[in-house]
């Protein structure tokens, strides 16, 4: 029997409506990033996937999908962890700024960078800035970084799953996990192990359940997972590789410069 895992991004968030980078800033969903949360459990249902348990990060965005899905699936009851390891990419300095302004003042190279390359993160978020997480009670005992890359993510979203996802995994549970679009890049990295260079390409879709079966190995059985809405999917990731408006070209110089 396969191990199946349920990545789940978080439905489209105010500041993700709004085009501002985010990071640990604990804003809520829209409208439509609760409607895609919903719609998301339904899929579920309608598959007929049914989670034994919930992971989730520390910020509302993340929850509140989770809590939203599974009430559309029935499944309000099912155990959950959260953890801060599971929360997005700390974006540094950048957190606050407009995609697009930051794009236009540093130009298409530097926000790519920014945004997608694997080992250059961000300027450091002054500790006593506004969107800073440095005094936030929720972090009392944990490192709260300054910037991360992903490579930074990576570093310490594994840990949390060797020692919590793999376990709920090997004793034939069902995992949902509802996080980020970069602690999941994080985690699609590490399953389909995509190297550093072609990970710049990925983008994960808000709202959309992405299923893996995975082997006892831990290998996924079709690479990349299958997304339960495609269509939506496409759409959805077009879009988040468009904020900023200039990842196409941004992305192929990015490829380019990373050879
Ligand atoms: C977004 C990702 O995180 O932004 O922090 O701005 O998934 O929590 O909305 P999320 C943010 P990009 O890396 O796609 O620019």
């Amino acid at each position: 029997m396969p191990y199946t895992l349920v990545l789940l991004r978080h439905g489209e968030s105010t500041w993700n409506a709004l085009n501002l980078f985010t990071g640990w800033v604990d804003v809520p969903l829209s409208d439509k990033g609760r409607a895609e949360a919903t719609r998301g459990g339904e899929l579920l249902r309608e598959k007929k996937i049914t989670p034994d348990i919930l992971h989730t990060s520390l910020l509302k965005r993340a929850i509140v999908t989770a809590n939203l899905a599974l009430e559309a699936a029935n499944l309000d009851w099912i155990p959950v962890r959260r953890d801060w390891r599971l929360n997005e990419r700390h974006y540094g300095a950048l957190q606050g700024l407009d995609k697009k302004a930051t794009r236009d003042k540093y130009g298409d190279e530097q926000f790519m960078l920014w945004r997608r390359s694997y080992d250059m993160p961000p300027p450091n978020i002054d500790p006593a800035a506004k969107y800073s997480q440095t005094r936030e009670p929720r972090y009392v005992g944990d490192p709260v970084p300054l910037a991360e890359c992903l490579k930074d993510v990576v570093a310490r979203f594994l840990p949390y799953w060797h020692d919590h996802i793999v376990p709920d995994l090997q004793s034939g549970k069902t995992v949902l996990v509802a996080a980020h679009g970069n602690s999941l890049r994080a985690l699609v990295k590490h399953l389909d192990g995509i190297s550093d260079h072609d990970i710049a390409a990925l983008n994960i879709p808000t709202g959309i359940p992405l299923v893996y079966e995975l082997d006892e190995d831990l290998k996924p059985l079709v690479k990349g997972g299958t997304y339960l809405d495609p269509v939506a999917a496409e759409a959805s990731i077009h879009a988040v590789a468009n904020q900023g408006n200039g990842p196409v070209a941004g992305l192929t110089k990015l490829a380019e410069t990373r050879v």
